[in-house]
């Protein structure tokens, strides 16, 4: 099996994150998207959508989205258990885990790519190039401020996203925060929940993934 990273990038780091926390270590091949890398005919193949991660199989098989491919992971290698292991626990996580994937990380892509000077005819990532619209930075940001001020409750109940239990919703979510962070966008002062959980993430040997 072969990993697609581009060890900048967020979506891919979600995917690292995980392998690290299951200390898997695959053979690795940097995509480089500044340089356009991932637009040549060549990854295509790969990814008709011209995203990373992607992970291809030993019988050719290509899976992208960070999410199938942590799918896939857990199968293969499901200790510790990442995305539960009783079905309530699942659901759970899967629902907090799609949430963190839609409120969170897609208005971080928002913010970014609708404001960035160097993803002008960049603002989705894709085969198809999108101009920006500034309003969308800015409603990226205001749902970015909303995303933490919902972590902050949900913590406060909760020692982790999920549950009781560490899970791919508190990578997604790390990610996130760290993600938002590229723009100036940090917890505040007294969210004391989101920086108790932030400071026990970047605590864990698979932060540095
Ligand atoms: N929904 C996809 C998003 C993947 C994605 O957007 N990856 C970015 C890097 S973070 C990318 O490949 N961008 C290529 C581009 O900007 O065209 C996933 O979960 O894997």
């Amino acid at each position: 099996m072969k990993f697609y990273d581009c060890k900048p990038a967020p979506s891919p780091r979600r995917v690292r994150i995980f392998l690290a926390e299951k200390e898997v270590t695959l053979p690795t091949e940097q995509v480089d998207l500044k340089a356009g890398a991932h637009l040549r005919p060549e990854f295509a193949k790969l990814n008709p959508w011209r995203t990373v991660p992607v992970l291809e199989l030993d019988d050719g098989t290509t899976i992208s989205e960070a999410g199938a491919c942590c799918r896939y992971l857990e199968e293969i290698y499901p200790e510790p258990a990442l995305l539960g292991r009783e079905a309530k626990d699942k659901a759970l996580i899967a629902m907090w885990d799609h949430r963190c994937e839609i409120d969170g990380f897609l208005a971080a892509a928002e913010a970014l790519r609708n404001s960035t000077p160097g993803m002008k005819g960049r603002a989705l990532p894709g085969p198809v190039g999108y101009e920006q619209i500034p309003a969308l930075a800015e409603r990226g940001k205001s749902r970015l401020r909303h995303f933490f001020e919902v972590l902050n409750e949900r913590l406060a109940s909760s020692e982790y996203i999920a549950g009781p239990t560490y899970s791919i919703a508190d990578i997604t979510a790390f990610v996130t925060v760290e993600f938002a962070g590229w723009m100036k966008l940090v917890p505040a002062e007294n969210q004391m929940h989101l920086l108790r959980w932030l400071e026990a993430m970047r605590e864990r040997p698979s932060s540095a993934a």
